[in-house]
């Protein structure tokens, strides 16, 4: 790419009224946090696929994790998932992240691999599971805090298969008793942000089925409790944009799982098959970020971008780079979204413009864009070419086969 590139660039958004210096200076705050499990064995009910080189530990996965920050500059985080990543000593975990120049992120309690949760953990009819599921949530909010983590992703399979098997009211309020002993433990960074998923692995009724049920326990809570977004996680032709814009306005959108959703829960590379949902996203999201009220605007810088995304037959490094890289780009794109030209439109009630205004900024081509600002930070130009180039991919192959796997 050259710099001719670059500069017609430049003299096209400028013409626009974009400020290019607050474009850039959005794109180099933008942080994804990247998931352990990302990194380690994955598959399908139908197979779990053994790849040669994949990380044997939470060490190994952190070490991964780091080349694709190397490269991206974006992913300074890691969540991880207990006790997919449990180790004797998560302080030493924690110092092992911050020689590789990262942190740890998202904490993910895990309340669907033990036996005893098979008809619900915390939602369980049974008192004894019900306490050891909050046990595990308790034992989560120590973790964080040997890690330095403030985030809790909360996404709980609870849910029953037929009609009759479990008492649904009963059921919603264990759920509140849960988090709500959850919370008190919180320090006051810490935050629960509350995944919702519409069906899997239950099919007939799901605890938190839909984003306003984790609204209403959110707001039940109380500040530290956010709802997060799961871009899988709806029925098919929900608009998500809209769920997205709703929670910002209650200042409730605590986070996101990115990931590529076509049919369910597909939980591929993000914007692999829908890159205008994503865009769209971001466009409700900006516009939050100019409100004239503080609070929506402040709330805006503190959502969580997490990647949730398990890669079954891709490479997994190159699958992370990529997906992170789309984030990038649809991010960028939106911020070429004139708002004041949306809104005019709009308010001409000229339905066309305004479609126009927003569509026009999906359309332009952000590679020079994102070249620039990768060489004013010093990142390289092709972030996928430095990996592919690099001796790190031939390196893990000594690793051998049967690493970890969720
Ligand atoms: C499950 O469908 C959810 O997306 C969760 O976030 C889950 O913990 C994650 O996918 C890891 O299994
Ligand atoms: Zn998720
Ligand atoms: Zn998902
Ligand atoms: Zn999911």
């Amino acid at each position: 790419m050259s710099d001719k590139a670059y500069a017609l660039f430049e003299e096209q958004q400028q013409q626009r009224g974009i400020d290019l210096k607050q474009v850039k200076s959005r794109l180099k705050a933008l942080n994804i946090e990247t998931p352990s499990w990302g990194y380690g064995d994955s598959g399908t009910r139908f197979k779990v696929f053994q790849k040669t080189g994949v990380p044997r530990d939470p060490y190994e996965k952190l070490e991964d994790a780091a080349q694709v920050h190397a490269v991206t500059g974006l992913c300074p985080s890691v969540a991880i998932h207990i006790p997919w990543d449990k180790v004797d000593d998560y302080g030493k975990l924690r110092s092992h992240a911050e020689i590789l120049g990262l942190k740890i992120g998202a904490i993910n309690p895990n309340l669907f691999q033990d036996e005893d949760y098979m008809l619900g953990s915390v939602t369980n009819v049974d008192p004894a599971i019900r306490r050891k599921a909050i046990n595990h949530l308790l034992e989560c909010v120590d973790i964080a805090k040997e890690t330095d983590s403030n985030d809790f992703s909360l996404w709980f399979a609870d849910g029953t298969n037929y009609p009759g098997q479990g008492d649904i009211r009963k059921r919603k309020n264990w759920m509140l008793e849960a988090l709500r002993e959850m919370y008190k433990a919180l320090t006051p960074d810490m935050r629960m942000l509350i995944e919702y998923k519409a069906f899997e692995p239950a099919f007939y009724h799901t605890d938190i089925a839909d984003w306003g049920m984790a609204y209403h326990y959110a707001t039940k809570l109380g500040p530290q409790a956010q709802v997060l977004v799961d871009t899988g996680h709806h029925l098919p032709g929900a608009n998500v944009e809209h769920i997205v814009a709703f929670l910002m306005d209650e200042q409730r959108l605590g986070g996101f799982h990115f990931n590529s959703y076509k049919y369910a829960d597909d939980d591929l590379i993000v914007g692999s098959a829908n890159p205008y949902e994503l865009f769209l996203i971001f466009y409700q999201i900006l516009n939050a970020a100019q409100d004239v009220d503080a609070d929506i605007r402040h709330a805006v810088d503190k959502i969580a971008y997490l990647i949730d995304q398990s890669h079954n037959i891709e490479p997994k490094i190159p699958a992370m780079i990529r997906s992170v890289l789309n984030v990038q780009t649809q991010y960028a794109k939106a911020l070429l979204i004139n708002h004041a030209e949306v809104e005019e439109a709009a308010s001409r009630q000229d339905v066309l413009g305004a479609e126009d205004a927003v569509r026009q900024a999906f359309e332009f081509d952000v590679a020079p864009l994102l070249k620039a600002i990768r060489e004013e930070q010093g990142l390289p130009a092709d972030p996928m070419k430095a990996y592919l180039a690099s001796e790190y991919g031939a390196q893990i192959l000594q690793r051998g086969k049967g690493g970890a796997s969720w």
